[in-house]
């Protein structure tokens, strides 16, 4: 290890500000020359900072002072994508005006975002900038990060091209056109796995919106029916979980294996507790703006993730 004694990874900010101040607090980080600092510890924050949350571009502040200082490190989550696409003209000849469509479904999601940053827009502008610089994951040897999943068929051949997982507004771009490299790793890395429900039947989720898909694992080495993959806030209806899956379906789950190094996600909006899912594995989104928990897990040269190094601040009602 260098000068510093471990890191603190941290889960998705959503504009929660204050929370994120109280974790910071929590763990030994306070404020000088305006950043916050640990005098023998570093903070790298999974993506997913703005959008949702009452204090988001204090939260976006508070990362890039981090970052910009040398304290810590932020990979892209996919609401930094989303804000990347929201803002960047589309390539002529692509048939759109913006990367992603100014739609009402889209509007919603960014919606807070833009409002508050209303009367700051050079600020906004320069912080779109930096979301497109932020890596699209991390990789310290023993142990991983990335916003959503792990897919080496992925991955493998974009550090080819962006070894420290930093793109260019080349690949960006290219992620207009469906089904290509680019839209595909932003996907899978940034959204992760799904599957399509049967019958396309359709879920609304407690976030109101609504889907012919639902989220799934990419660990389960052995899975039998719909219920097993599941991974989301929102159950699946009893009939539908206890349906099997087909051979194909199984066949084109992703498998990240136990054997692989320790890895840390955000994303799913996980509940209860905080705990690893797996010796190597673990999600730090706790919904931290649905009045859940921020979560961190602090890492000292473990090689297996340890229960008792996660810690939290509960989100109360009034932020
Ligand atoms: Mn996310």
């Amino acid at each position: 290890m260098e000068e510093h004694q471990g890191y603190d990874i941290i889960g998705d900010v959503h504009g929660c500000a204050h929370t994120l101040e109280r974790l910071l607090e929590l763990m030994g980080y306070r404020v000088q020359a305006g950043v916050w600092r640990h005098p023998q510890r570093k903070a790298l924050f999974l993506g997913d900072i703005i959008d949702r949350g009452p204090r988001i571009r204090e939260a976006l502040h508070i990362v890039h002072g981090m970052v910009e200082a040398g304290e810590a490190q932020c990979i892209m989550g996919n609401h930094e994508f989303n804000a990347l696409g929201w803002e960047t003209r589309a390539p002529a000849g692509s048939g759109r005006e913006y990367l992603r469509d100014h739609n009402e479904r889209h509007l919603r999601l960014i919606g807070d975002t833009l409002e508050q940053f209303a009367p700051w827009p050079q600020e906004w502008s320069e912080f779109v900038e930096w979301f497109a610089q932020l890596p699209l994951f991390l990789d310290f040897g023993l142990f991983r990060m990335v916003h959503a999943c792990w897919d080496a068929r992925l991955i493998q051949p974009l550090r080819e091209q962006y070894p420290d997982g930093r793109i260019d507004r080349e690949f960006i771009e290219a992620s207009v056109e469906r089904g290509s490299f680019a839209a595909q790793t932003f996907d899978r890395l940034l959204r992760g796995t799904d599957m399509r429900l049967p019958h396309g039947m359709t879920m609304t989720g407690k976030d109101g919106f609504t889907r012919a898909f639902f989220r799934t694992k990419f660990w389960e080495e052995a899975p039998l029916t719909y219920g097993d993959v599941v991974f989301q806030p929102d159950a699946l209806p009893t009939e539908i979980a206890a349906r099997p899956l087909s051979d194909d379906q199984r066949a084109e789950l992703l498998i990240y294996g136990p054997e692989q190094p320790m890895l840390f996600v955000g994303h799913y909006w996980q509940q209860g507790r905080p705990h690893p899912i797996r010796p190597n594995l673990a999600c730090l989104d706790y919904s931290a703006v649905k009045y859940g928990k921020l979560v961190a897990y602090r890492w000292s040269g473990e090689r297996h993730l340890d229960r008792d190094h996660f810690v939290w601040v509960d989100v109360p009602k009034l932020d």
